[in-house]
């Protein structure tokens, strides 16, 4: 049986953590994480990949070191290094790194002077007022490290992008079935949410038995929970648990609408069904035993009178008022992009040189890609100082004589340092095409610190775009303390962007961010913020969250062709 990828992932997860536990130069730290992430999302088994003597380095952010571990782990289910470090390391320590406000090296100190190994011992430490004495921590810390303890354990639920490749492979092994004329993942995950719960299946078949038999045969099935003969449930080998309905070709579109939910959604279709004395569920939509719709979602939304609702909108948050006036969102699609206003290269932290981004933006058919390395005070990723930037600027002067079909614009993403001043001086900013700045310290502010802060940035007039503007980091990390609202008003005053960016485990600006600058009318860039060629196809996420936050095509600044672009980031009429 091939080790799964998620299961090789969570190895070299662990790693990074006890690593970064025993003081590991966060270089390593991090190389260890960017390669169980690439590992994780990746579509194929790396196991079956190192079977068959595919050269891993090729993937991002591997190296030979890291896929010599890879074909280890694909090997023996193991890791020699995970063993020892598993011996050094107390157990209970990784787990207090998931309690907020705890970095590793607080993990550390806890661990050293104050002897907790667990959150038990730290919470009795807390308790005691021991906490608060150590340097560095705080009566402040001490209440937040309590209150977070006190908190119950959430019930899990993975990133979109972890959960993609079992969903797509799902779909794809059902639609193999001969019997299956469609099959479709339904719930949060067709609603393009940023977590999903579970995979909710629904396949078009009027052969229950013979679907069913086919779908618990899907190989990343890790076991069967329940086997019917129209539905089943199973728990795939990445943990995630997949619900499949099996549905005959008239019930195929409310029976899709049902499982797509959200389920304020689908009651509030329910009742005006029931005004209209019709009775909508799973089946059909039906006029006491007459189905008068049900095979596809268009018909049901049009016999209630309705425009057709993208998915991403059903959350009930006034999609419905909408449809019955015509007034839905144009939702923004990924054909409408030009291109993409932030992105790293080997300059930093990214792990593709110019050329490389530069072909592969062109691959996706983009008009431009700004490139925005870091700026110097990131030191874990070389950030640019005055003079490397400056070197980067004539490189890319000199590759766009060389490049057809793609331009690429000189950019910085430039730090926002504690006072709100920025990282790199105004001189070389200004002959920037794209300045992106954004915080990545100090992330712990109040909320009036963290908002003086950014706001002093974004005064700054050669400023165009605030990059992952709360900061969060999905499941790991909660939003820095931050008045969006102010944060957008002057945004719009100043003629600066908001970002919404692409990485899955960012998404920030968040779907009812997205729907408020809209309303506020602040203008949006949907990014990547990659760091590899590979990444630039998270902009599929970003535009997943952009049509959760109703952004149309108008919304959203790297819709514009270069032209048009150049004079927005002039800031003129700012
Ligand atoms: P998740 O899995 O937590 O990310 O979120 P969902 O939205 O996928 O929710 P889930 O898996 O519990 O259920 C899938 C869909 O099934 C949900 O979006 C709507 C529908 N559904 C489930 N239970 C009910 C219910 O009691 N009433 C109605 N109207 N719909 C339901
Ligand atoms: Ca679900
Ligand atoms: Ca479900
Ligand atoms: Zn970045």
């Amino acid at each position: 049986m091939p080790v799964h990828n998620a299961e090789i992932a969570e190895i070299l997860y662990e790693v990074a953590d006890l690593l970064e536990i025993e003081g590991e130069n966060p270089f390593r730290v991090r190389a260890y994480r960017e390669a169980a992430r690439t590992v994780e999302n990746h579509p194929r088994s790396l196991a079956e990949m190192a079977g068959e003597g595919e050269d891993l380095t090729r993937l991002p952010g591997i190296g030979e070191d890291l896929a010599d571990k890879i074909r280890e782990i694909a090997r023996t289910g193991t890791l020699r290094q995970a063993e020892e470090l598993r011996e050094r390391v107390p157990p209970g320590l990784r787990g207090l790194l998931g309690v907020p406000g705890l970095g590793p090296r607080r993990v550390r100190e806890l661990h050293r002077r104050l002897g907790v190994e667990s959150a038990a011992e730290l919470e009795r430490a807390a308790r005691e007022g021991r906490v608060r004495r150590l340097p560095g921590f705080g009566a402040k810390t001490e209440r937040n490290i309590l209150e977070a303890l006190g908190r119950k354990e959430r019930p899990q639920r993975f990133r979109l992008s972890a959960a993609e490749p079992a969903a797509r492979a799902l779909e794809e092994h059902l639609e193999g079935c001969g019997a299956v004329r469609e099959a479709v993942v339904a719930g949060s995950f067709r609603r393009r949410k940023e977590t999903v719960g579970d995979l909710d299946v629904v396949a078009c078949s009027q052969e229950g038995r013979r679907v069913i038999e086919h779908f618990v045969a899907f190989e990343d099935i890790e076991r069967v929970v329940s086997k019917g003969s129209t539905r089943s449930s199973v728990v795939l080998k990445n943990g995630l648990e997949a619900d499949l309905r099996v549905v005959p070709e008239e019930s195929f579109g409310t029976a899709l609408l049902y499982f797509t939910g959200a389920q304020p959604h689908h009651v509030a279709l329910r009742d005006m069904a029931l005004k209209r004395r019709l009775k909508l569920n799973e089946y059909g939509l039906f006029r006491g035993e007459e189905r008068v719709a049900g095979r596809t979602e268009e018909e049901v939304y049009a016999q209630l009178g309705l425009r057709y609702i993208e998915p991403e909108l059903r959350e009930h948050r006034g999609e419905i008022e909408a449809a019955r006036q015509g007034s839905l969102p144009q939702l923004l699609a990924q054909e409408d992009l030009r291109g993409d206003l932030h992105s790293h290269t080997t300059a930093t932290d990214g792990r593709s040189g110019l050329h490389e981004m530069a072909e592969a933006a062109r691959e996706r058919g983009y008009e431009y890609l700004a490139v925005t390395d870091h700026s110097r005070r990131l030191r874990v990723a070389r950030g640019l100082d005055e003079r490397r930037l400056r070197e980067q600027m004539e490189e890319i002067d000199r590759l766009n004589e060389e490049l057809e079909g793609i331009t690429l614009l000189k950019g910085a993403e430039v730090d926002i340092l504690e006072d709100g001043s920025l990282d790199l001086p105004d001189g070389v900013l200004e002959e920037l095409d794209v300045v992106v700045c954004s915080v990545h310290h100090k992330l712990r502010l109040p909320e009036r610190e963290q908002t003086r802060r950014v706001l002093r940035a974004l005064e700054n007039p050669n400023v165009n775009i605030l990059a992952h503007p709360t900061g969060r980091l999905i499941g790991r990390r909660e939003p820095y303390e931050l008045d969006v609202e102010r944060v957008m008003e002057a945004a719009r005053e100043r003629g600066c962007v908001l970002e919404l960016n692409s990485n899955p485990e960012r998404l920030d600006l968040n779907d009812a961010h997205c729907k408020l600058a809209k309303e506020m009318g602040v203008k949006i860039a949907v990014s990547t913020d990659a760091h590899s060629a590979d990444e630039l196809a998270n902009i599929r996420f970003g535009v997943g969250q952009a049509r959760r936050g109703w952004l149309e095509r108008e919304d959203v600044v790297n819709t514009r062709p270069l032209g048009e672009l150049r004079r927005l980031l002039r800031r003129e009429g700012a």
